[in-house]
């Protein structure tokens, strides 16, 4: 893959590159540079995290070496989203269900590194870089760059402003180039982009991937990770998948606020990508019959044009979720004993 491929695969489906021209720069100068992206471990994965996942694959294949990091200190100082005991047991449970979607794509595991937070956020350098930091910017810029993705409340708890120095921190102690994430995550890389040059290390690019909303619809508002009830987790079981698609918003003909085509975009369409397929639409013959879409765009074109009934649409989305999901349950399934401990109240 030449240069300019390997930008166009890895800018495909992201909403952000910081900067690009120095992704460009370091794919230039650099035959292996190295990503990272890390998770909390703290509530169960759902669809919105097979976004970046999905992306993963396009950096691997650019020629980058990537690292997956199970944050599972970050779970704990993000108000206790998890608690201190589970820790562990989460953060292996997260690395199960990466490597679960990731052989959905036909990529091997061996292709990606996995790390845990505790493993590597001990050391002497670790913390005398996140001291220096802590004198640079003041408390009202820590939290606003962090509230996206910590829950502060009206009574702030320290964790939480450990934390993304922590997490700026661990670009350095991972020796990334490249700091991966959702769009979530942008205020605290965006504060490490300006703290690290200023304590001698370099900073990262960033690449942003987008998130998707709710299955209500933009109107009510809310990315999926903050719609408890209504997001599909990916240990869901295939009758539950059926039932929160169906209820999914998803008016005729309308593809602006539209979460289901969202998901066949960001979603669907790249995992079909992998599997060298095309996405199939069964209807009966008297409903127009089989139809086949090979890009995301045709299928946009078509439903606008109301040649798609939203109902097979949600049948289409539901069976493509459900051959992923099952991927991650079967898996889980192996491991029952382990899912209960990191989860009591899922198992
Ligand atoms: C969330 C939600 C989410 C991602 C994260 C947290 C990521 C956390 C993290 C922690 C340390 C890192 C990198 C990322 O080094 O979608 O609550």
């Amino acid at each position: 893959m030449n240069l300019k491929e390997k930008l166009e695969k890895i800018k495909r489906n992201t909403l952000e590159i910081v900067e690009e021209a120095e992704l460009q720069a370091l794919l230039k100068s650099n035959k292996k540079p190295k990503a990272y992206m890390g998770y909390a471990t703290s509530g169960m994965l759902h669809i919105g995290h097979l976004v970046p996942i999905f992306k993963i694959g396009d950096l691997i294949s650019s020629g980058i070496d990537f690292t997956f990091m199970a944050a599972n200190l970050h779970a704990y100082l993000d108000d206790k989203k998890a608690p201190w005991n589970l820790l562990d047991a989460r953060a292996k449970i997260y690395i199960e269900i990466i490597k679960a979607v990731l052989s959905v794509l036909g990529i091997n595991e061996s292709k990606i590194k996995m790390v845990k937070g505790s493993d590597f956020e001990f050391s002497k350098q670790y913390w005398l870089d996140i001291l220096q930091m802590s004198n640079l910017v003041t408390l009202k810029r820590t939290k606003r760059a962090t509230s996206e993705v910590v829950r502060f409340g009206n009574a702030p708890k320290m964790g939480g402003f450990f934390y993304p120095f922590m997490q700026i921190e661990d670009i350095i102690a991972l020796k990334a180039d490249i700091a991966f994430s959702g769009v979530d995550q942008r205020g605290i890389y965006m504060l490490g982009r300006e703290l690290l040059p200023q304590i001698g290390h370099q900073k990262p690019v960033c690449i942003f991937t987008p998130l998707i909303g709710n299955l209500e619809g933009n109107k009510m508002g809310g990315k999926m990770s903050s719609s408890s009830g209504k997001k599909i987790s990916l240990i869901d079981s295939k009758k539950e998948i059926y039932k929160k698609v169906k209820n999914a918003f998803c008016k005729a003909g309308e593809t602006k606020n539209n979460p289901v085509l969202d998901i066949f975009e960001l979603v669907v369409f790249p995992m079909l990508e992998y599997q060298k397929r095309n996405l199939l639409i069964k209807r009966p013959e008297k409903f127009g019959g089989n139809v086949t879409f090979k890009t995301f765009s045709e299928l946009q074109k078509s439903f606008s044009q109301g040649k798609i009934h939203p109902m097979d649409l949600k049948n289409s989305l539901a069976e493509e979720l459900e051959a992923i999901i099952s991927k991650v349950r079967n898996r889980l399934n192996k491991n029952k004993l382990l899912l209960k401990k990191a989860y009591p109240e899922l198992a």
